[in-house]
């Protein structure tokens, strides 16, 4: 039996329901949706729906685990000790969840084993480790009350009932990015898995059960957007929305969110930029913004996928990026030589064959790439435009795929002043010798998260999000606490 075959015999071996109060719901009349293979463009498995009344038998069930239920009487070490259970039960099955995610998704092998496993095993330990820890910061005498003294201090609460929205790129890492930290702080959580890759989420409900979660605590709504995750934000027994997607849906859920002033948290993606001056070590450079473009076929949010380059290097560099290019193995992800995958569906291959269209009519000098192997699967080529300029649309809006937009630039001012013209502000890297220019640029680049050298490393206790379009609010480190909390201030009148 193939790595391959064993991974859908698994996909189908799945439940393909919604889990809710500790129950798989049974397949009932509620509708289905088929989740795609990416890279056969056959269906994998089947999924039921979450409907409207699923969504409110979670909410209920929820708000239940919370005010009457073992899990809101759960003290934070106990909480701790099961998020350190679940990261161990993510650890023994990691080879199959990361096969899982490759199949779901479309992204080779090594990416899922080496970035989103151990990000999601590390994010739950983390986590973990916060439990214990939530404490409100203030202890005050104030300045009186009727001439008697007082005493006051702030304790911390779960903010209550969350729903967590994630999209298709990297579900389990993401899933975990939300997971972790609310139920840390002791919330429920109604996680709502993308309906293009909702395989790790159903398994993650199971092993959440094993782990001993208590009912409630964790329910799993599988469904479509403009169903099961329309219900979910409008439901008025949600309490935080924390939502990773498109710019649009982003609109939509704070739209949702403000009838009931419900606080959001919101991830968008982004245009990051890459800025190579001529100083920086340009072997090195290549390889990292390469790796910042192509990994996880550029369906990434922190993408880097706004090439900057100082012109005295720039012929120079756009030769070594090619070159890069030009090494990617494009194939099924369970090939041990693929080095990248297929893009998730056929509507954002479309959507990305367009831009590639667009760069090339609004007169981008294409470098590689450009097409689709002539195969099944949502393939595209990894794809550079060089001579860009940033007023054009494939170096202003989110592509969601392997396409680089390289654009020159004179100096430090220059380039920072490109940096920014976006609408996005998520991430971006510099790549140069100079520390003092380093630290410079670094401030000045409007960015959730700067990196110098290299790519931030993914670490659950560095604070993520971006602004503008790309959202607000941070998740992970002890932002992801504040996240999902809320302070209550007592004050005793001595
Ligand atoms: O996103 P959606 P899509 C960008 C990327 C991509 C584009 C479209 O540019 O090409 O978005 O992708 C759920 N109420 N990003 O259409 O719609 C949906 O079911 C509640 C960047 O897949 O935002 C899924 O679970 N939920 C991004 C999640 O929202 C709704 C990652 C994301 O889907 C909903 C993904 C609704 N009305 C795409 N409609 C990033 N930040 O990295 C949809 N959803």
């Amino acid at each position: 039996m193939t790595r391959r075959s064993s991974t859908e015999g698994l996909a189908q071996n799945l439940p393909a329901a919604p889990f809710i109060a500790g129950r798989w719901e049974a397949a009932s009349t509620s509708p289905t949706f088929d989740v795609i293979d990416p890279v056969t463009e056959r269906t994998l498995i089947t999924v039921s729906e979450a409907g409207a009344t699923s969504v409110d038998r979670a909410v209920s069930a929820a708000r239940e685990a919370l005010d009457d239920g073992e899990w809101g009487r759960m003290d934070g070490a106990e909480r701790g000790r099961l998020l350190n259970r679940l990261a161990d039960l993510v650890q023994e099955r990691a080879d199959e969840i990361a096969d899982l995610e490759s199949l779901d998704v479309g992204k080779p092998g090594i990416e899922p084993r080496m970035i989103d496993v151990p990000q999601a095993i590390a994010t739950f330990r983390h986590y973990a480790g916060w439990a214990d820890k939530i404490d409100g910061r203030s202890t005050v005498s104030t300045s009186g009350y009727m001439g008697r003294r007082t005493l006051s201090y702030s304790i911390r609460e779960p903010i209550g009932v969350v729903a967590a929205i994630i999209p298709w790129n990297s579900p389990t890492m993401i899933g975990s990015w939300k997971i972790a930290p609310a139920l840390a702080a002791g919330c429920a959580v109604l996680l709502k898995p993308p309906e293009d890759a909702p395989l790790t989420s159903l398994l993650l409900a199971g092993l959440a059960q094993q782990a001993g979660l208590p009912a409630g605590a964790l329910s799993v709504l599988p469904g479509r957007g403009r169903t099961t995750g329309q219900h979910l934000i409008e439901h008025p027994g949600v309490d935080k929305i924390s939502f990773t997607g498109s710019p649009e849906t982003g609109r939509i859920v704070t739209a949702a969110a403000a009838e009931g002033f419900r606080p959001v948290t919101l991830e968008l993606g982004g245009k990051s930029p890459q800025i190579v001056f001529a100083d920086a070590d340009l072997d090195q450079a290549a390889d990292g913004v390469a790796l910042g473009i192509f990994a996880n076929q550029g369906e990434v949010c922190a993408a880097g996928s706004r090439i900057l380059v100082q012109r005295r290097v720039y012929a120079d560099f756009v030769d070594r990026l090619a070159a890069r290019a030009a090494k990617i193995v494009l194939g099924d992800p369970f090939d041990p030589g693929t080095t990248m995958g297929a893009l998730i569906n056929s509507q954002q291959l479309t959507k990305v064959l367009r831009y590639i269209d667009i760069g090339r009519e609004q007169g981008a000098r294409l470098v590689t790439g450009g097409g689709r192997p002539d195969r099944a699967g949502y393939f595209v080529e990894p794809t550079l435009f060089a001579d860009a300029t940033t007023t054009m649309t494939i170096a202003q809006e989110e592509i969601f795929g392997p396409v680089g937009t390289i654009i020159p630039f004179d100096d430090e001012q220059h380039a920072i002043g490109i940096a920014n013209d976006s609408r996005y502000a998520l991430a971006a890297t510099l790549w140069t010798a100079d520390l003092g220019r380093a630290h410079t640029v670094a401030r000045l680049v409007k960015a959730g998260a700067v990196a110098v050298n290299g790519w931030s490393p993914l670490d659950p206790r560095l604070p993520w999000g971006g602004s503008k379009l790309s959202g607000h609010g941070r998740e992970l480190s002890w932002a992801g606490i504040e996240a999902n909390t809320q302070e209550k201030t007592v004050t005793v009148i001595l």
